[in-house]
């Protein structure tokens, strides 16, 4: 059908303006979905990327999101991105690279990290892939060490409930077997004290493993958002593969937030398409469901692309991934002297090191 290949405004653009893709009860634009596949491809083409090149030395370690690019993707775009309290804040994990590309990150940011250039404007070359950090966009650094950013979350919370004016929000992603840890129920605790409560989004990213160990052998609770029950913590579990019922769960609980300024869980059921990390070898799982695909399908199913155009957009996204790998890797890597550089940030208040903290003492 035209819609699908004609966008001039007399044809079957105008058709794809008005028309809306279903999931359930729910539906998006067919323009929004459009947009929402894009990324999704773009994010997906940057992991598979970053997957070759920890297996050819142009990078080492590699951890990332293939799998979680329908929901982090609506994450993303969600997000009321800027600087300071009055708009959100993000503690997310290393599977977010969907979520950071839809804020607007170029995919070479994303390659520089991993390859480690000095021109890696999250750490500068220092960590590892999908470690993300950004200031301007209240972009919290991404630890390893896996759900302290649980923890981190209600202070920026509780600076955004004292802020006038504004109605910024803090959002936290975490996976399914860093719940265990007591940052999780700190947290929950900080999120709810009575009179106190904090706009806090918190979002478990389930993907049904710790590395090798299954959540089905760990959690006896039928959902990780029962936990919030006892603090009142109200909550709902989707479909993470599902860009429109993930973008909807996502309005709801932003919404909630936003308006009555205090918590609310969201536990979204994600893959896992490639394993834990290179750890394991980084093998392309095959019998999980890859949203790229699922949602290529309904798309086309609905008539707003073809699996020509489809081809074309992933084609589109490996070219622009690769193209950002040959820049990256023709930038320089830090130097010895890059060491300590921005490990600590000026301070007015230091008098010993007033600038930026670039050396020890002699
Ligand atoms: C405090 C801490 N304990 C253990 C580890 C080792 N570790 C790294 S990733 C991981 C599994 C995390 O699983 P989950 O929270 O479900 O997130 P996923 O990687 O599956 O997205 C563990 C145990 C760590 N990084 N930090």
């Amino acid at each position: 059908m035209s819609a699908t290949t004609d966008h001039s405004p007399d044809n079957g653009w105008t058709a794809l303006a008005t028309l809306e893709i279903a999931s359930g009860e729910k539906t998006l634009p067919a323009s929004r979905c459009l947009q929402i596949y894009r990324l999704m491809a773009r994010a997906r083409a940057l992991e598979e990327c970053m997957i070759k090149m920890s297996k050819s030395g142009q990078g080492y370690f590699w951890i990332g999101g293939p799998g979680e690019e329908a929901f982090n993707t609506c994450l993303g775009l969600l997000v009321k991105k800027g600087c300071g309290p009055a708009y959100d804040y993000l503690h997310l994990h290393y599977r977010n690279s969907a979520t950071l590309i839809a804020m607007g990150m170029p995919l070479l940011d994303g390659i520089r990290q991993m390859a480690m250039r000095v021109t890696d404007p999250h750490s500068r070359g220092r960590n590892f892939a999908g470690h993300y950090a950004c200031h301007p966009w209240n972009v919290i650094p991404v630890t390893s060490v896996i759900e302290v950013q649980y923890v981190m979350a209600p202070g920026t919370a509780l600076m955004q409930k004292r802020h006038e004016g504004g109605n910024g929000i803090t959002i936290v992603v975490g996976g399914d077997a860093g719940t265990a840890e007591g940052d999780f129920a700190s947290c929950m605790i900080w999120s709810s004290r009575p009179g106190n409560e904090l706009p806090v989004l918190m979002i478990v990213t389930n993907n049904g493993y710790g590395i090798s160990t299954c959540a089905s052998s760990q959690h006896a609770e039928h959902a990780m958002i029962e936990r919030g029950k006892p603090f009142g913590i109200p909550g709902e579990v989707v479909d993470g593969n599902d860009p429109i019922q993930s973008w909807h769960a996502l309005l709801r609980g932003m919404d909630y937030c936003r308006q009555k300024r205090r918590p609310y869980m969201i536990e979204a059921h994600v893959s896992r398409l490639h394993g834990h990390s290179s750890s394991s070898g980084a093998l392309r799982i095959k019998t999980e469901p890859d949203c790229l695909t699922l949602f290529g399908a309904q798309l086309v199913a609905a008539g707003v692309l073809d699996e020509r155009e489809c081809e074309e957009i992933q084609n589109r996204a490996a070219a622009e991934a690769a193209a950002a790998l040959e820049k990256a890797l023709s930038e320089p890597n830090p130097t010895v002297e890059d060491i300590r550089r921005h490990v600590y940030a000026p301070s007015t208040v230091d008098v010993v090191y007033p600038d930026d903290y670039t050396g020890l003492p002699s």
